[in-house]
């Protein structure tokens, strides 16, 4: 460009000019989206995209939050495995990290929920055959202090995302308050998370706590983690408190969870403890059975 400039504000110019040519320019693509929400979508859209299209946009959120993306319209050139035009996910700032998927042809991709506060778009086309493209739209949800309070006399909850997988650093709590004379019965149809830490033996990664009453000081029923199934748990009042955390890396699909309320018929009877299970299981207060 040097051989063409006359003079040194002829070269600025030329390379304002240039440089607003390719911000212009449809086939623009990638950067760095930090806002709340927005929309992303192929180059050019709804025009066919242009073919050896290298696109990658890095979301980063605030670090109390996760990424959602959803896809709007998908429409790529076709073919099994997806290596000529496709979209890629992954689980965090760049290629290395957890992969959420690849997609190509026409079926749009499901919905994606990060385990941490980034997420990379990768979109890239080959030497020929195009299509309309894709648009999504991707927001930042709040999930560092997920709380929740239940007062009906039955219900269910699960980790965030559920059967999806859970995020990282997360500290999450439902709090279980029925009315006076109510008892409560809790119990666990699915239960994944990361494994206990081997060394320790402890669920020092990733765990479900109960406990009996509606604080952290109340007596711990137990604390679980990887596929280790709870035993139905009962309350020894109107109160339970469930307290799910989460460290920085690894997830999975977490819990779900079912309660249901009943009047003590015999309050003041003494009640059948079942110590069953291993060890590591806070024996107090672990109820099997009670007739409710
Ligand atoms: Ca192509
Ligand atoms: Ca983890």
């Amino acid at each position: 460009m040097s051989n063409h400039c006359a003079s040194s504000v002829t070269c600025k110019c030329l390379l304002l000019s240039t440089l607003y040519v390719y911000l212009s320019s449809p086939d623009m693509c990638g950067g760095v989206l930090t806002g709340l929400s927005g929309v992303i979508s192929s180059p050019g859209y709804p025009q066919e995209y242009s073919n050896n299209a290298d696109c990658s946009w890095a979301i980063h959120v605030s670090n109390t939050s996760v990424v959602t993306l959803a896809f709007l319209d998908f429409q790529l050139e076709n073919n099994e495995g997806c290596n000529f035009d496709f979209v890629a996910l992954f689980d965090g700032p760049t290629v290395t990290h957890r992969h959420l998927g690849k997609y190509c042809g026409a079926d749009k991709p499901p919905n994606i929920v990060t385990t941490s506060n980034q997420l990379l778009v990768v979109f890239k086309s080959d030497f020929n055959i195009g299509g309309r493209g894709f648009k999504c739209y991707r927001s930042a949800e709040q999930y560092k202090n997920c709380q929740q309070v239940l007062s009906a006399v039955s219900g269910n909850f699960s980790s965030p995302h559920f059967p999806s997988v859970y995020p990282n650093n997360i500290n999450c709590h439902w709090s279980i308050t029925l009315a006076a004379g109510y008892r409560i019965k809790l119990f666990f149809p699915v239960m994944d998370m990361e494994d206990r830490n081997s060394l320790s033996d402890e669920c020092d990664y990733d765990s479900v706590a109960v406990y009996d009453g509606d604080s952290q000081t109340d007596t711990l029923l137990g604390r679980w983690c990887g596929r280790e199934h709870p035993p139905s748990l009962i309350s020894k009042a109107n109160k339970l408190l469930v307290v799910l955390s989460t460290d920085r890396n690894e997830a999975h699909r977490g819990f779900s969870a079912s309660y249901l309320g009943g009047k003590c018929s015999v309050c003041g009877h003494p009640i059948q403890f079942q110590n069953k299970r291993k060890s590591h299981l806070q024996s107090t207060g672990m109820l099997n059975l009670l007739i409710l």
